[in-house]
C-alpha cells in the first residue's frame, strides 16, 4: 500500500480515536459587509463575534471537541477574505512561477484512483507551508482561526455558515457521498453572512493559528508551533462535528493529506 493511500486511511482510520480523545482526554493541555474586494475577496467586519462552543451546541466530548471550549467573545479587524478555497488554476500559476513542489497527487492520483485535478477544484494535499508560501505569493496570507471562524458564522454565534440547522445540501461532506472535492462555489446556499463560500466542507482549510488553548479553558496546554489549525471539515468527513465552523482540527505543520486545502486572507491597508 502507498504512503499516501496508508497516510488517508490511516487518518480515517484514526477518526475515531480522535473522538475518543475528546471525548476523555483533559483538553490538551450581521451587520455583515458583503463588499467585493481584490482576487474576488469579500470584506469582513470587524468587531466582536461569538467564538467557540458549549453544552448548547452539542454533547461535549462527541459533537463538541474539548479543545473547541468555551463559548466567548473574540475580537477581529476587519479584513478582506477570499470568498473561494484556492483552485487548482492559480496555485498551478503559482507552482509555475515559483517552482515550488506541486502536491504530489497531481502526479499518482490515477495510481490511487483519485480524480484528475482540475482547474476549478481547490487545491488539496497541501500543507501548512505550502498554504502560507502560495498566499505569500499571491500577496496575502493566510487567516487566523479567529477571522476564519468570524468569516464562517458571523456574529451571532450561529452553528453552520447558513444558520443553526446542518442542511446537507448545502455542503460536500463525507454525507454526501461524493467522495471527492466539489467545484468551489458549488453550493451558494451554504454561504457564510459574509458571503464566503464552502466554509463547511469541500476542502479542510489551513489557518495560520498555533493550536492553543482557549481563554478560560478548563485546562492550558503550552502553544506548540509544530501544529497548525484546520477549520471547516471535508468531502471526506462526516458534517457533524468536523465541518461545524467551530470545529477545530490541529495537525502537524508539514502533512498533506487528499482533503487538506486552504483560502487566503488580505488585511485592509
Ligand atoms: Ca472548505
Amino acid at each position: 500500500m502507498s504512503l499516501k493511500v496508508q497516510r488517508f486511511k490511516c487518518w480515517r482510520v484514526g477518526r475515531p480515536f480522535l473522538l475518543l480523545t475528546l471525548l476523555t482526554l483533559q483538553p490538551f493541555n450581521l451587520s455583515a459587509a458583503k463588499a467585493v474586494g481584490p482576487d474576488d475577496m469579500v470584506l469582513v467586519s470587524g468587531g466582536e463575534f461569538v467564538m467557540g462552543s458549549d453544552s448548547n451546541d452539542g454533547k461535549i466530548g462527541f459533537e463538541v471537541g474539548m479543545d473547541s471550549i468555551p463559548k466567548h467573545k473574540a475580537s477581529v479587524p476587519a479584513f478582506w477574505m477570499d470568498r473561494y478555497e484556492v483552485t487548482i488554476g492559480p496555485y498551478r500559476k503559482f507552482v509555475t512561477a515559483t517552482g515550488h513542489e506541486p502536491p504530489s497527487i497531481w502526479k499518482d492520483y490515477k495510481e490511487f484512483g483519485y480524480p484528475a485535478p482540475e482547474d476549478n477544484h481547490p487545491v488539496i494535499d497541501v500543507n501548512f507551508n505550502d498554504a502560507e508560501a502560495y498566499c505569500r505569493w499571491a500577496g496575502k496570507r493566510l487567516p487566523t482561526e479567529e477571522e476564519w471562524e468570524k468569516a464562517a458564522r458571523g456574529t451571532d454565534g450561529r452553528l453552520w455558515p447558513w444558520g443553526n440547522q446542518l442542511e446537507l445540501k448545502r455542503l460536500n461532506t463525507e454525507d454526501s457521498k461524493r467522495n471527492w472535492t466539489t467545484p468551489v462555489g458549488s453550493f451558494p446556499d451554504g454561504a457564510s453572512p459574509y458571503g464566503v463560500q464552502d466554509m463547511a466542507g469541500n476542502a479542510m482549510e489551513w489557518t495560520s493559528s498555533i493550536f492553543q488553548s482557549y481563554p478560560g479553558a478548563p485546562k492550558t496546554i503550552a502553544p506548540d508551533k509544530k501544529f497548525r489549525i484546520l477549520r471547516g471539515g471535508s468531502w471526506g468527513m462526516p458534517a457533524n462535528p468536523f465541518a461545524r465552523p467551530a470545529h477545530r482540527h490541529f495537525r502537524l505543520a508539514e502533512l498533506a493529506q487528499p482533503d487538506f486545502g486552504f483560502r487566503c486572507a488580505k488585511d485592509i491597508k
